[in-house]
């Protein structure tokens, strides 16, 4: 079984997210989501609108989604890697180049970021037509 790891907050779910599971869980046949705590997102100067309990729920009822575990800090990864055997980390590429390093532990995959959609955007156009 290839298991494949991805991380991010996936706070007001969009396409873009789906997109990127969706692709994730192409590559393998297992998917662990390791989503970013509140207190995490405070480290990545991000307020979720969702907590992390409701989008635990969100991302656990999505298809392409086995397994959800929590995100506490930056440097998690390479146990997070060893602890669950997983054999593939995929994210989308606004990050590429970042976690080159885990290659000493599993395979690492950037795939492109969705374009037109973004939390943010949401939150911002959200915000100009209340
Ligand atoms: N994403 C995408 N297309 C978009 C928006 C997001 O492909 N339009 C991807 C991102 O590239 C990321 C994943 O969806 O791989 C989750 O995005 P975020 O929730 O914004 O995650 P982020 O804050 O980048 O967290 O340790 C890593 C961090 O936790 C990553």
């Amino acid at each position: 079984m290839k298991k494949i790891i991805t991380y991010g907050t996936f706070d007001l779910l969009h396409w873009g997210h789906i997109r990127l599971l969706e692709r994730a869980k192409s590559l393998g046949d297992h998917l662990t989501v390791v989503l970013s705590t509140d207190e995490f997102n405070l480290k990545k100067d991000k307020v979720a609108y969702h907590s992390y309990e409701m989008r635990k729920y969100i991302l656990e009822s999505i298809k392409y989604v086995d397994a959800v575990i929590p995100e506490n800090d930056w440097c998690q990864k390479e146990r997070d890697i060893t602890d669950n055997a997983i054999d593939l980390f995929v994210m989308g590429d606004d990050w590429k180049g970042k976690f080159d390093y885990l290659t000493d532990y599993c395979e690492v995959v950037y795939l492109s970021r969705t374009k037109g959609i973004s939390t943010t955007r949401i939150k911002m156009e959200l915000q100009n037509h209340a």
